[in-house]
């Protein structure tokens, strides 16, 4: 509770010194004039001792290994769209130090965010290659962290599912973002190259297509759906938290189809405002987190397109609002 008045206070200081700067929503008071990115690559080495060894620091030029430089580049990208878009600073809007691991463990196949850092493995080549490759999964790494600096939700059943679908929600816009690609010329896919050639599928996700991104006897078919008429009631997965997902995401590509133009603007607005705007319950079901994309649609954009299009979205998927 104190955290998220907290939380509340930060969003009002925030929205009070935005200011549109050609065409783009920026922070450009003095206090975030030395707003600027703080990233360190360490390079685990095939080990699993956090953080591992340094290899490369804020401003240092890009060295020889491609997965530094890929997940650097990464880090920076999606410190950006929060500041110009959002005017946030860092993760938790006070310049928290992006720190990330690479080379974790041996034939690792995953990347996560462990509560204070990204950490992110090679893959074994078989079925996933390096996780570093598709920037969206490092803004999805990185969205955990912005999500645990925020609304916190449980990574459990509904809000679990939330968390995951807001990781990808800002996988794909900073994804979008870094390609500047609109709504509709967007893939919508998340991990799309992170698959070996073997594997039969795209990617780990689909927005757009939600159970459609593989089909493999290794990895088996996506399971995830894309409306409540296919919710999955799983033990596994802290309930179906990957799996879930997929009805979220795919309300937030509805919403961003919908609107057209550049999804990072006013429905990843309206996503945003719902995340960091205080209102949200740690345990929230997807029909709180509606009704709160509701709220938020009109607080920032009264009764008009946005709204309408947020609750077509969310009906389309078969969630109250
Ligand atoms: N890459 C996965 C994720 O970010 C790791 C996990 O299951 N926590 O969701
Ligand atoms: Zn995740």
């Amino acid at each position: 509770r104190a955290l998220r008045t907290l939380e509340r206070d930060a969003l009002q200081r925030t929205r009070r010194r935005i200011t549109t700067v050609r065409g783009f929503t920026a922070a450009v008071t003095p206090a975030d004039a030395d707003a600027r990115p703080r990233r360190t690559i360490y390079d685990c080495e095939n080990g699993t001792d956090l953080p591992g060894r340094k290899v490369r620091g804020e401003g240092d030029e890009p060295g020889r290994d491609a997965t530094v430089n890929r997940v650097y580049a990464g880090l920076g990208a999606t410190f950006e769209l929060l500041l110009k878009q959002y005017g946030r600073n860092s993760l938790d809007d006070a310049g928290l130090k992006l720190n990330a691991s690479v080379h974790y463990d041996r034939e690792y196949g995953n990347a996560f965010w462990d509560g204070s850092q990204m950490v992110f493995g090679d893959g074994d080549g078989e079925i996933f290659l390096d996780f570093s490759i598709p920037v969206d999964v490092i803004a999805h790494e990185l969205a955990h962290g912005l999500t645990q600096y925020t609304a916190n939700l449980e990574y459990f059943s509904q809000s679990g599912a939330l968390n995951e679908s807001v990781s990808d929600v800002f996988g794909a816009l900073v994804k979008q973002y870094t390609l500047g690609q609109t709504a509709e010329q967007a893939d919508w896919l998340i991990g799309e190259g992170l698959l070996a050639p073997e594997v039969t599928g795209t990617a780990l996700r689909s927005m757009k297509a939600p159970g459609t991104a593989y089909d493999d006897d290794v990895l088996g078919k996506d399971p995830q759906p894309a409306t409540m008429d296919d919710y999955v009631r799983t033990g596994r997965d802290n309930g179906g938290v990957h799996i879930n997902s997929g009805i979220p995401n795919h309300a937030f590509y509805l919403l961003a189809t919908e609107l057209g133009g550049q999804a990072w603007e006013r429905a990843g607005q309206i996503w945003y405002d719902t995340l960091t705007g205080g209102e949200l319950s740690q345990d929230a079901r997807f029909s709180e987190f509606a009704r709160l994309t509701v709220a938020a649609a009109r607080a920032r954009y009264g009764d008009g397109a946005e709204l309408q299009a947020v609750q077509k979205a969310w009906s389309t998927v078969g969630v109250p609002h």
